[in-house]
């Protein structure tokens, strides 16, 4: 991987709902009107006011993604993108690579600088975490090969067991 591009990747283990970046990501639904997981956990931490600003988006559809603001969390945004339920057939792959294009084009397009991700898919949804990380970081880098903007990709993950699956990784390519 090209160094500036790794510099500006940080893979992280924590709770998203606490990180003081411009943008966090949801790993959402596609009526974009809470759940649980990380979903639920970013509702209760920005309030009622997020779910309100949700109601008037009219959903999303898989792999699209769509810009609130944050509330009151610490980060200025919320980007809510849905991942697809695992299916094992090869749409999956593209559907989710999609959610992380997306969400960075969002990023770049409202002129923020940080953004954190989620592993999108792979709680309820059931996506194989070593899969998942392979497109997740191949995307993510990809886009910042392209795109200035970015200073700053955060990978954070909320068990030990994910963590060292996306250290890993990066550490090979
Ligand atoms: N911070 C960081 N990661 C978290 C947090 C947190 N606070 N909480 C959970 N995770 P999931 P999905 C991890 O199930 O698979 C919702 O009901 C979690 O350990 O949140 O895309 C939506 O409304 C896992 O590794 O999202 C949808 O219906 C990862 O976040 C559905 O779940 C994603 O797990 C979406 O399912």
């Amino acid at each position: 991987m090209e160094k500036e591009v790794f510099d500006k990747i940080v893979i992280m283990q924590g709770d998203i709902t606490k990180l003081d970046v411009d943008a966090i990501v949801n790993a959402a639904n596609r009526s974009l009107l809470g759940g649980g997981g990380v979903d639920g956990a970013i509702h209760r931490a920005a309030g009622l006011k997020l779910l309100e600003e949700c109601r008037e988006l009219g959903g999303c559809n898989t792999g699209e993604a769509k810009i609130t603001k944050g509330y009151n969390l610490k980060a200025r945004y919320v980007i809510h993108t849905v991942g697809p339920v695992y299916s094992g057939k090869p749409h999956d792959r593209l559907l989710l690579s999609q959610c992380y294009l997306n969400s960075l084009q969002l990023t770049a397009l409202n002129n923020l600088s940080s953004v954190a991700f989620p592993a999108i898919s792979c709680g309820i949804y059931g996506y194989p975490v070593k899969d998942a990380c392979k497109i997740a970081i191949d995307t993510v880098c990809m886009f910042l090969n392209i795109t200035s903007s970015i200073n700053k990709v955060i990978f954070i993950l909320f068990s030990s067991e994910n963590y060292d699956i996306y250290k890993n990784y990066i550490k090979e390519i």
